[in-house]
């Protein structure tokens, strides 16, 4: 018989290139999430159901048990921490940097740096592998604006094209990871749920090979 097996999704940027990811593993939803409300849906696979959550949820829902499975960017896993959760895939989407930025004419910082961050426990780790000691300020938007304002020294955020913080006034100075989104398997689903979990593995491994192989002609 086959059990049920639920995989959480990130709502925003990165489930716009993950729905044509799953259908291609021939995983659809029953509906259009987009113009919904719920929660939950329903498949075109009985067995299989989708949970549509903020992206720094979907690691916390993996590990308890909540999902068998999940998507989120390597910047929300790395924050959150691996324990409980196995990562087999690269999906090779919504890719983008972990950066160290500050003002472009900012002078050399004496003393203890404050860093403005949502990724606080990144920037700890990053900055403590180098031996720096600094302040961390946990903010939740709109990082850039901290150093304008004098709030900050620096910020770690996202980097994508570069053009927010040109846009800013800030400019990158240290790269702290390569980002993309993972696939997420909780310790006790892989193990009880193998059976079921490894086919979708595959497919879309699948269907992420196909895609670099376009990209590549
Ligand atoms: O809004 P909420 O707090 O619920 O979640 P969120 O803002 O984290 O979600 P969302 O939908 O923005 O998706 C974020 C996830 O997408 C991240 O966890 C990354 O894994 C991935 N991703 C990929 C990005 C970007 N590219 C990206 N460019 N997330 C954010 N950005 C932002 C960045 O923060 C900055 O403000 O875009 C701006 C930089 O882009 P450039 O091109 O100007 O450099
Ligand atoms: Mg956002």
């Amino acid at each position: 018989m086959k059990q049920n097996l639920t995989i959480a999704l990130s709502k925003g940027r990165i489930l716009k290139e993950t729905l044509p990811l799953l259908a291609a593993a021939d995983i659809v939803p029953a509906e259009d999430i987009y113009s919904s409300r719920k929660l939950i849906f329903d498949t075109n696979h009985d067995n299989i159901k989708l949970v549509v959550i903020r992206a720094t949820d979907v690691p916390t829902y993996v590990e308890y048990g909540g999902a068998d499975m999940g998507i989120a960017g390597k910047d929300v896993l790395l924050e959150h921490g691996g324990q409980g959760l196995y990562e087999p895939l690269d999906l090779e989407i919504s890719k983008c940097k972990l950066m160290v930025a500050r003002m472009t004419a900012a002078t050399p910082v004496s003393g203890r740096m404050k860093v403005a961050s949502k990724f606080v426990n990144v920037t700890r780790d990053y900055f403590a592998r180098q031996g720096k000691q600094v302040d961390i300020i946990k903010l939740y938007g709109a990082m850039e604006l901290a150093p304008i304002m004098g709030l900050a020294d620096c910020i770690v955020d996202i980097v994508d094209t570069g053009n927010t913080l040109r846009a800013n006034g800030l400019e990158p100075t240290e790269h702290i990871a390569d980002i993309s989104s993972r696939l997420v398997v909780g310790q006790a689903s892989l193990k009880m749920k193998h059976r079921q979990i490894q086919p979708i593995l595959d497919a879309l491994a699948t269907a992420i090979a196909e895609r670099r192989e376009e990209a590549a002609l």
